[in-house]
């Protein structure tokens, strides 16, 4: 007996169960176990949750946000019913009932006046987390009839989908093989805060860790001394947006000194001679001044990433959002291809997903390919890609008169005042609208300017599946996750939220049952499957998201179903990634388009990049803790007690240069924007960068988030520009922003 036990009060006969979960919270897709207990009046608590160490992937990892899944459940500020916009402008509480019958009224309105293209609709980084989103989200598009859709897409990821859909024929992204590789180059990512991102695998830390143990090499290429890079076993301090041209001049010394080796994949390659004649004028020497990387690094770089037994270069977040993302995140891949490290044990792999993916259907090796500018925005002419428009054109298409401007804007988990650049203007023009509604869990810095907020269950009460992240993992593995706790009487699920949206939106109004838009999305997908297969799913009587998924599992390349994946809590292992090249081609060529005009019609904008004279001021970048997650976990007080975060890193040089003491607040400045922070003074960073890390700035009054209010930081996308973009993807520059930054005395 424990002393516990023996506590004269303790409760003799607590029901407690065990429960598994994925975390959904980042891309790692750790495995959770979940101890529920049952208190005195029968009602079910979360007591525990730690890692898994079941998990087939994940094996007991688990991040110190894993745990707060509990703690976001009970968040009292987390919405758990339905707020509108009463006559006095308060946010105030309604039932299910009120709210849709409001969002049917006043949509039908809108649309009467300003037509369906009015609306536009901006979709969140959670969304790629959440199954509901996954499976249901573009029944809401499709229903609503406007092209206007925005995401966090585009102030992240989007240059590398687009040079893998162009390259590929569909989107394949093509993942560090960490296990196995012995030379990892790994561009503008942090793992070690982010665990990872378009390469899914949990753990990082140990993966990684585990390279440099077996005598491999960790190169990291980054403006600042990442917690990623200190344990690397090389740390390049690039200049802030010199990744393109530093990639382009290790493509010309491949091939200036014959280091290019396709090996197994020549035959599906088509393009080198175009990518020679475009990097031509990018040697080492005449990249210097944006790199600010000696000509001998660069050389070294290549001539070692060619010598490798396997290497992969891997880009992110910092090679994305920047001015020439895109070219940046296709030199990677074709750093990749001429090593022979694409498609390789050890180099850079493609994932085969359970439920199938654009390179798992249709004709294996060959199909139409991927077409992007298939039209611009009204005030600027930023291009369309995978049917979005750039979201730092978001701003501008609300607040600039004329035909065909934005007049309502539906949000799903997103929060793109915080998340998006130059966020004093968004923040202006959402509260000019005459209609926003948002699916959302918090009123925060975007929802408190919405007329109707759609909230929607916390984590532990919603089944999941990684539909999108397993397409990206470094192991093909399966694991479906059952609710850990019931949905309370009469609250939606989220996909019940969006299914009931859609069908608001197509006109059948706020009684509507969801199960319609489910049985329709259902119908979609089995019109493609085998009749026996349908039957089978049929016979399970499932509905909602198990349905779809079961159906999916089915037909995908591992024929499993979800009954063998409920038999399995922790997951099923489908192995480790396996070379797949030509099968997963989708272009009209059927071979990699080493060259897609797209991308090489930038080329001469980098070109001209090369000349432009260094300007006097710092250059601002981001950065990411392990504790925050984008902008919505800053309400968990476990997350955000200690030190404040939200600090100016600044270098010493600079410090001593521009009078700044280590704490003090200082003025930062850009084209758009001015903010006071405290400065942070760290030799882990460049000299002439300072860093800011995104997702803070929780101080508005109507902003009902209580723990996060009270450390609120600040937004830095008050500095970043809206008028800075990638030529290609239209995606934001978040990093390399010139600021000047004062002492404030
Ligand atoms: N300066 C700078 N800016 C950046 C970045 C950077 O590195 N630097 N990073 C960019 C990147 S990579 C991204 S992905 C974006 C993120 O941009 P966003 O997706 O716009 O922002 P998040 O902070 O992820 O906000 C998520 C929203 O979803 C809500 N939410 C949370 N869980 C759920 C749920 O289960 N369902 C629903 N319906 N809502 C939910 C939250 O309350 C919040 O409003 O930010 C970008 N902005
Ligand atoms: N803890 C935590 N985890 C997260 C998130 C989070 O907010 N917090 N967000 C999630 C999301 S939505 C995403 S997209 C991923 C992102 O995951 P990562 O891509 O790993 O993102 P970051 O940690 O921001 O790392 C980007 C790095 O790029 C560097 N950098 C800035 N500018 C440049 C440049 O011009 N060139 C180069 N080479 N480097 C540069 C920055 O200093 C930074 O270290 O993380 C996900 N995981
Ligand atoms: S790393 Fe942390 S946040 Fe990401 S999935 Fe694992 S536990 Fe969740
Ligand atoms: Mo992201």
């Amino acid at each position: 007996m424990t002393a516990l036990d023996a506590r004269p009060d303790a409760p003799t006969s607590l029901r407690t169960r065990t429960a598994y979960r994925t975390c959904p919270l980042c891309e790692a897709t750790c495995g959770l176990e979940v101890t529920v207990q049952e208190d005195e009046g029968g009602v079910e608590r979360v007591v525990r949750i730690r890692g898994d160490r079941d998990d087939v992937f994940s094996h007991g990892f688990i991040c110190p946000k894993g745990s707060t899944l509990k703690q976001l459940h009970e968040d009292p500020d987390w919405l758990r019913q339905p707020l509108v916009r009463d006559e006095a402008g308060e946010l105030v509480e309604v039932s299910w009932e009120e709210a849709w019958r409001v969002v049917d009224e006043r949509l039908r309105a809108f649309r009467e006046r300003h037509g369906p293209q009015a609306l536009g609709v901006y979709v969140g980084n959670p969304n790629a987390h959440n199954l509901g989103s996954m499976l249901y989200l573009r029944a809401v598009l499709r229903s609503l009839g406007t092209s206007s859709v925005f995401s966090a897409s585009t102030v992240d990821q989007r240059p590398k989908e687009i040079a893998a859909c162009l390259m590929y024929g569909a989107f394949s992204g093509a993942v560090p093989d960490v296990d196995r590789t012995s030379f990892l180059l790994m561009l503008g990512a942090n793992p070690f805060a982010s665990n990872g991102s378009l390469a899914t695998a949990p753990d990082w830390p140990g993966r990684l860790r585990r390279l440099v143990a077996r005598g491999g090499e960790l190169v990291v290429v980054d403006p600042r001394r990442t917690e990623t890079a200190r344990e690397a076993t090389q740390w390049v301090p690039l200049r802030p947006g010199g990744d393109a041209a530093l990639l382009a001049a290790m493509v010309n010394v491949l091939l200036a000194e014959d280091l290019v080796a396709l090996g197994r994949l020549a035959p599906h390659v088509a393009g080198l001679a175009e990518v020679a004649e475009a990097v031509a004028p990018f040697t080492p020497e005449a990249v210097a001044g944006v790199t600010g990387l000696d000509p001998e690094t660069v050389r070294d770089l290549a001539r070692r990433l060619a010598a490798a037994p396997s290497a992969a270069v891997y880009g992110r977040m910092g090679t994305t959002a920047q001015a020439f993302g895109t070219v940046a995140s296709w030199l990677v891949d074709v750093l990749n291809i001429l090593t022979g490290n694409l498609d390789r044990p050890g180099g850079a792999m493609f994932a085969k997903p359970a439920v199938g993916s654009a390179n798992t259907r249709g004709t294996p090796g060959v199909g139409r390919g991927v077409r992007i500018h298939r039209r611009h925005t009204r005030v600027r002419g930023l291009p369309e890609s995978l049917g979005e428009l750039p979201v730092a054109a978001l701003a501008e298409e609300i607040d600039t008169p004329g035909e065909g401007q934005l007049r309502g804007l539906l949000t799903i988990a997103g929060n793109p005042v915080v998340s998006t650049p130059n966020s004093a203007r968004l923040d202006a023009a959402l509260e000019d609208l005459d209609l926003m509604i948002s699916v959302d869990v918090y009123v925060n810095e975007t929802t408190r300017h919405a007329d109707v907020i759609l909230p929607v269950p916390s984590a532990l009460q919603k089944a999941h599946y990684d539909v999108a992240l397993y397409g990206l993992a470094l192991r093909n593995v399966a694991n479906w996750s059952e609710p850990v706790l019931p949905l309370e009487e009469g609250r939606p699920d989220e996909w019940e939220v969006l299914a009931k949206l859609a069908l608001i939106a197509q006109g059948a109004g706020p009684d509507a049952d969801p199960a319609v838009v489910d049985d329709l999305s259902y119908q979609g997908l089995a019109q493609h499957a085998p009749p026996e297969v349908v039957e089978a799913v049929d016979a399970t009587g499932r509905r909602g998201p198990a349905r779809l998924v079961d159906l999916m599992l089915r037909t995908g390349p591992y024929g499993l179903t979800l009954d063998e994946l409920l038999a399995a809590p922790h997951g099923i292992d489908l192995g480790p990634l396996e070379p797949r090249v030509p099968e997963i081609l989708r272009t009209p060529s059927g071979k990699i388009e080493l060259a897609p005009p797209e991308i090489l019609a930038d080329v001469p904008r980098l070109r001209a990049s090369l000349a432009a004279e260094a300007g006097g001021e710092l250059l601002l970048v981001g950065r990411r803790d392990l504790r925050s997650n984008n902008s919505w976990m800053h309400n968990v007080e476990v997350l955000v007690k200690g030190r404040p975060r939200c600090t100016l890193h600044l270098h010493p040089d600079d410090a001593v240069r521009l009078g700044v003491a280590d704490g003090e607040e200082v003025e930062v400045t850009s084209a758009v924007g001015s903010l006071t922070v405290p400065a942070e003074v760290t030799a882990d960073i460049r000299p002439g960068v300072v860093s800011l890390p995104h997702g803070w700035g929780h101080g508005h009054p109507d902003v009902r988030l209580r723990v996060a209010a009270s450390r609120p930081g600040v937004n830095s996308n008050v500095l970043t520009d809206d008028a800075a973009v990638d030529a290609v993807s239209g995606n934001a520059v978040l990093n390399g922003i010139p600021v000047r930054v004062t002492a404030r005395r």
